[in-house]
């Protein structure tokens, strides 16, 4: 990989300006760093290795030289999109699986920011707000993809089985394909962020749907239910043994199928 085939690859996609590096602490820092100096809407940063890669609450995302997808995409989100960032999370995760369905792939969504592959991680979704007085003036959405199993860390750092597109596939991919595609995904679908088109997209693609599942809300609370699906803003709805609607909203939750 390198900036000016970058620029090749994903120049029919309508992005700002385009920044690579071959290593970088975290491409969601610089995208940051970026977004406060003026980056331009849809600029994006990729790295071929990250060296400080952050998962949410700062928690250690593996990146590896040569065998991932590690990029930030900066987003000045227009008036109307306002009110409906929190859908974001779902938009960037149904780009994921938008882009892995033509390799024959059934990847699902596991709320709120996880892509899995016969029920392991292969990607995962961390997104940033910056503000500017009362308001939100850009929106950072790092996404990372494990490529080649090499990507995937030691499963005594793992809160939850990983794996890759070679592991699924049974043969590697080409990571600029998947990255265009991805991309691609984005720009098609962010028109429809206030829609009901992309709820429903998003709820159909949610793993254990109609099951029970156990939410670990950070702290010691846990919720058992049965997982329903999301709501408009992106929480999740579940009901409990009481029949009872319970809603979960974005925080440090961990979600686990139960039984
Ligand atoms: C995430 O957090 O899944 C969000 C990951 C976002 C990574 C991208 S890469 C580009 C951009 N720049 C960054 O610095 N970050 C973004 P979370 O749900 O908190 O999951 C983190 C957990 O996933 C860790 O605690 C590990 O257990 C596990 N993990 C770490 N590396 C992994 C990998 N390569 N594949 C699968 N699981 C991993």
């Amino acid at each position: 990989m390198n900036q000016s085939d970058l620029i090749d690859l994903l120049s029919k996609i309508p992005l700002g300006e385009i920044r690579y590096f071959d290593s970088i602490g975290s491409t969601n820092d610089e995208a940051l760093q970026w977004a406060n100096e003026g980056a331009r809407d849809l600029s994006l940063i990729v790295a071929d290795e990250q060296t400080l890669g952050r998962g949410r609450m700062d928690r250690v995302w593996f990146t590896p030289p040569g065998t991932a997808l590690a990029f930030s995409l900066i987003l000045r989100p227009s008036a109307d999109e306002k009110p409906h960032l929190s859908r974001l999370v779902g938009l960037a995760s149904l780009s994921i699986t938008e882009a892995l369905h033509p390799l024959g792939l059934h990847p699902q969504i596991k709320w709120p920011n996880d892509v899995l592959l016969n029920q392991r991680k292969v990607a995962g979704v961390l997104i940033e707000l910056v503000w500017f007085e009362e308001e939100v003036s850009c929106v950072v959405i790092g996404i990372g993809v494990n490529i080649l199993q090499r990507a995937v860390p030691a499963t005594d750092i793992l809160r939850f089985p990983a794996t890759s597109l070679e592991n699924a596939l049974g043969n590697p991919v080409e990571r600029e394909k998947v990255l265009h595609d991805i991309l691609s995904a984005f720009t098609r679908l962010r028109p429809q962020l206030g829609t009901d088109e992309i709820m429903n997209k998003w709820g159909e693609a949610l793993a254990y749907r109609g099951r029970q599942v156990q939410v670990e809300m950070g702290g010691d609370q846990t919720v058992f239910g049965r997982l329903e699906g999301i709501l408009s803003d992106g929480s999740l709805r579940l009901r409990d043994e009481n029949g009872k609607s319970v809603t979960v909203r974005f925080g440090d939750v961990r979600l686990r199928p139960y039984a």
